[in-house]
This record gives C-alpha cells, structure tokens and sequence, in this order.
C-alpha cells in the first residue's frame, strides 16, 4: 500500500508541471495572435517604411538631425535615441516625419522610456497621426485642435481619480479642445491603464490602423521580449485623414520626466490577395548627395579611428577587436540561456523537495500500518484518528496562513511556485492518507467521525488559476533578474 500511496502524488506533481509548461506554452501562443485576427483570417502584409522611420545606433547626423525626420523645442537627438524632453521642468519638444504619409493601412512601432526620480512624473507623452505638423502647442508639446488622432501616454494625475498613468486615444476633427483638467477622459475613444515609467526595459507600443480600425497593443517593459505585446484598446469605425504626419511629442510640467524615444518603426499594411502600394521614387538628388557625403565622412572617421588603434596598439589584430565585444545577437541568445539555466535549478530544486516529502509520507503511512495492526479496534482508532487529526490540523494551519497570507495580499518577497506546489500536494497527501486510515478502519467495523472540512479558500480551480499566475510572475521574476 505505501508504494501504491508514492506513486500517485509522484504523478500528481508530474501532471501538475505538464499543465504548467502547457499553460505557459499556450499563453505564448495567445499573445501572438493579434488582436481582432481570428486564427482563420489572413495576417495583412507588412513593409517597413525607412523614410518615415528612425533608429540607432546611428540615428542622428553630424548635424545633429535626424534623416527624414525633423525635431523642435527642447527634443535632442543623439546617436541611440531622441531625448524629447529632459527632466527639467515645463519642457516642450517634438519631431515629426518631414513628409506626409498616403498609405491607408499602417503600423506604427514605439519604443521609449519615461523615466524620473519621482514617484509621480509628468506630463506625459504622445504619439500622432494628424493632417498638419503640430510643432508646437500646450497638448504634450504639440498643437491644440489637431486634425487625425493622438495616443497619449499621461503621466501626471490633473483630475485625481488615482487613475494615471494611463494611455488614452483621443481623435479630433480640428475643432475639439483638448480636455486637459480631466486628462482627456470625457473624450477619449479608448483607453486602458499602463504604469509605463522607470520599466527595467523599454516600453513598446504597436499601434495599427487597418480596416478603419486602431488598436493599441504594450509590452510593459518587464522583458526584453520584443515581441511580448498585450492588448491596451481598439477604436472601430475610425476615420482618419487621407494623408498626414507622424509626430511624438512630450512634455514636462512642475514635475519632470526624461521622455526619451529610442526608435519609431513604421509599416504599410496590405490586404492579403492586394498588391501593395508601389515604392516611393528615389530620393531627391540633393538628399542623396547629402546622405552620400554624410556616408563618406563616417567611413572615413572610422577608418582613422581603426588606424590610430592599431597604432596605439600594434599586437592587437582587426578580427580580434570585433571578438572583445558581444554583438546583439550573442547578447540574446547568452540571455536566453541564462534563463533557462534558472528555471532548471528552480525544477531541480522543486524536484528534491517533492523526494522529501514523499520519503517523509512513505515513512508516516508504514507507521499507521503496523500500529493499526499491532493494537486493537478500540485504542488504534482513538490514536490514529489523533495522529491524522494532528497532522490534518498542521495542513489545515498552513493552507490557513497562505489564504490569509493571499486575502490580504501580504506575500512578502516572492512567494514561489515551487512552494506553492509543495502545499497542493500536502493537502492532496491529506485526504489520501485519511481514506487509507478509513479504510484500513472500517475493515475493523470502527467508524471516525466526521472531521472538520477544509477550508473552502483553496479549490483546485482556483489553485490551478493561482499556479498559472504564480508562473506568470515567477517568469517575470526570472527574466528581470
Ligand atoms: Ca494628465
Ligand atoms: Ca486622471
């Protein structure tokens, strides 16, 4: 009977690890769908759009601007990112594409930091798609009355619903005021809550307009996954300007946030079966000199550096160089090892407790044995029904603590899945245990009394949702350490 009673939990905690690889797999698989594309419609085609785009690492020229791109106020574009506004108080700066876009499907990919030494910042960012270039104006550094749409990322609380930060769409047909004092909220088209400052990693938005439809997809900044977006909002039957600019703008006020954007990716979406719009002619002559000569002097500059290097360091060979530092794609694949290698040790680690406590519970069941068959009906039910009473009331004590532990959201550091999982199978070791001492019990026509019900706090339900979600955060836990 005690290998029978070994065996089970065995394949309980087996069955419970296959869920949660299973809830985690489909989780990934869920986050990749986007949204409003059911698995049997077609994806659209996407075609990066380098004339209204920028990013490092050599985003901005010699002259300090950005090609393709112009920039106002108090924004700085540097080599890896365009700071819009610094952390310096009411502080204004945008930058908008130089051309108007005509394409009437696109995606647009933001990655930026807003980042203070504050516990609440200010104002906020914003991205927009409107008919003018707003360059300057009191609506996040941008122009009032804007014709298109803006996706604010607001920071600061002006109507102190404890409501901020949070991302809110707002359109506008040139006549609307922008409700500033109740941060936009009587005219917002969509909106969702998103903490996006001091993240350990950049915050990423993917906003799309297909088929008149905006939606508003976040990674929050908890993983470098790039690819880790989770819904925010969807405005349908949008109706947006035939063409327009793309702008960001920031602002600060009494408070002060860095707004920094370190990329802005821009798409053509094409109805599947449609041929996309043709590829906009070549670039003026005057550009191309100058983007030319721009090339020209980098290449030079870098050729000097190389051999003022070797110079300075004439044992040092080309190739080495290049091997003393970690590429992009090294720095990656080093990361995602270093991940696995963690939840490896946090199995192994789950492994051995789950050999404990099954050499402990085989132990316990061979003691009842002998003592139910060495004494009589009479002094073995009293004495086993107070041993697993005991033992039941530990249980009962534990699961207790973790329930009130989790009412009242006091779980201290991290409590861990491992731990979790560990109780789960007590309380399943419990009830097994109790129907074994039954049973060997009623063979002997001793009946125990009714025991007291466990609580009510733990079903299986809710604890397969808490182990989904223990996993969730146990993975955030591992990728941001
Ligand atoms: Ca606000
Ligand atoms: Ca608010």
């Amino acid at each position: 009977m005690a290998v029978s009673t070994a065996r089970r939990p065995a394949a309980i905690g087996r069955v419970l690890i296959i869920t949660f690889l299973t809830a985690i797999i489909f989780r990934c698989g869920v986050a990749d769908v986007a949204p409003g594309a059911s698995t049997s419609e077609e994806l659209p085609h996407r075609r990066f759009e380098y004339k209204y785009s920028f990013k490092g690492p050599h985003l901005s020229q010699t002259d300090g601007g950005i090609p393709f791109w112009i920039h106002t106020g108090n924004a700085i574009p540097s080599a890896d990112q365009v700071r819009i506004t610094p952390s310096l108080r009411s502080q204004k700066g945008s930058v908008w594409t130089k051309n108007k876009v005509n394409f009437a499907h696109w995606e647009a990919e933001v990655t930026f930091r807003v980042s203070g030494r504050g516990r609440m910042g200010a104002d906020g960012l914003a991205v927009w798609f409107t008919s003018e270039q707003g360059l300057d104006g009191p609506v996040y550094g941008a122009a009032d009355q804007w014709n298109g749409v803006g996706i604010f990322f607001d920071s600061f609380d002006n109507d102190g619903k404890k409501n901020n930060p949070s991302i809110v769409v707002v359109g506008n047909n040139g006549k609307l005021v922008y409700d500033h004092q109740n941060d936009g909220t009587t005219q917002a088209l969509g909106t969702c809550l998103r903490d996006f400052r001091n993240k350990p990693y950049p915050i990423r938005a993917k906003i799309s307009y297909y088929k008149r439809t905006l939606t508003v997809m976040i990674n929050n900044g908890f993983t470098p996954d790039r690819d880790d977006y989770e819904f925010c909002t969807k405005v349908d039957n949008m109706v947006l300007p035939g063409d327009g600019f793309f702008g960001i703008s920031a602002a600060t006020g009494g408070l002060a946030d860095d707004h920094d954007v370190l990329s802005f990716l821009l798409f053509t979406l094409t109805e599947p079966g449609q041929q996309p719009p043709p590829p906009e002619s070549e670039i003026p002559k005057e550009e191309k000199d100058k983007y030319q000569e721009e090339f020209q002097n980098f290449q030079q500059e870098l050729d000097k550096k190389k051999e003022e290097f070797q110079k300075e360091h004439p044992g040092v060979q080309g190739e080495q160089i290049d091997d003393m530092y970690e590429n992009v794609n090294d720095r990656e694949i080093r990361q995602v090892f270093e991940g696995q290698n963690q939840i490896h040790l946090e199995i192994k680690q789950l492994h051995r407790q789950l050999a404990m406590i099954l050499d402990e519970q085989r132990r316990y069941v061979s003691v009842i044995t002998t003592e139910v068959t060495k004494k009589g009906p009479n002094a073995e039910s009293g004495q086993v029904r107070g041993g697993v009473n005991a033992n039941r009331y530990n249980m009962q004590h534990t699961v207790n603590t973790i329930c009130n532990n989790g009412a009242s959201g006091q779980f201290g550091g991290y409590f861990s899945f491992s731990h979790a999982l560990v109780i789960f199978i007590l309380h399943s070791f419990s009830r097994q245990q109790l129907k074994t001492v039954e049973s060997i019990l009623s063979e002997k026509a001793v009946k125990c009394p009714e025991l007291p019900a466990m609580p009510t706090c733990l079903s299986t339900l809710h604890f397969v949702i808490f182990i989904i979600v223990q996993s969730v955060l146990f993975f955030c836990y591992i990728m941001y350490k």
